[in-house]
């Protein structure tokens, strides 16, 4: 059995949900052959949300861990690339908190890459029918500050651990008065159940084009 550790948010920034999360629900209500998959809720607050990641990762001992957060306006799911050592928030957490320039570890490195083979998760997202790519910023908000304590756990005290971070779009349901992108939470859960089921299952990537030009 592999063990993963799936995390979503607390709702933020005046939603009524937080599609992270209620896509990462679905995964653990129905888990892949051969994975134990366990969900866990974090605060969208930063210090506090690592807290909860800390303990998370203590009691379920995983082998791997996903972190799933909310990009409201991003079109597809997309797979992060790297986490870097900084909070800058342009709003307030739920707490809030709104740190400007404060580095997420004093002394850190200045970044990691997630340990996941990426371009092999996005490719097996869109084999399932579901719009995804490398994205090479997580931001400096909350989601970005749990990826960089979650790399910074493992890389310091569980180096068999794997992690990452996936961003997801919003769900339909919380665009219905608005113009912006988005996908039926089905078809996010969809998407991180491929993702979750390669980064579970093999740790070499494939060589295909994942970059940017700006
Ligand atoms: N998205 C925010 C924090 C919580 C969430 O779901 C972010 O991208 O930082």
């Amino acid at each position: 059995m592999t063990r993963v550790l799936v995390t979503g948010f607390d709702t933020f920034a005046g939603e009524a949900t937080n599609p992270s999360w209620e896509a990462v629900r679905l995964l653990a209500d129905a888990p892949e052959p051969g994975l134990a998959v366990t969900a866990v809720k974090l605060s969208c607050v930063y210090g506090v949300a690592l807290e909860e990641l800390r303990a998370a990762v203590e009691r379920v001992d995983p082998d791997l861990v996903l972190c799933v957060g909310q990009a409201g306006g991003r079109p597809d799911v997309t797979v992060e690339r790297v986490a870097i050592n900084i909070d800058d928030a342009r709003i307030p957490d739920n707490a809030g908190r709104q740190p400007i320039d404060t580095p997420i570890v004093e002394a850190g490195p200045a970044a990691y890459f997630a340990t996941l083979p990426a371009k092999a998760c996005v490719a097996a997202a869109r084999a399932a029918g579901v719009p995804a790519s490398v994205s090479q910023t997580a931001g400096t908000f909350v989601c970005n500050h749990v990826f960089y304590g979650l790399m910074h756990l493992l890389a310091t005290e569980r180096p068999t651990t794997r992690g990452g971070f996936v961003h997801v779009p919003f769900s339909c349901d919380q665009v219905t008065d608005r113009v912006a992108p988005s996908l039926p939470l089905p078809t996010i859960a969809a998407g991180l159940r491929a993702i979750m089921t390669t980064a579970a299952t093999r740790t070499d990537d494939i060589t295909a084009s994942g970059g940017a030009t700006h």
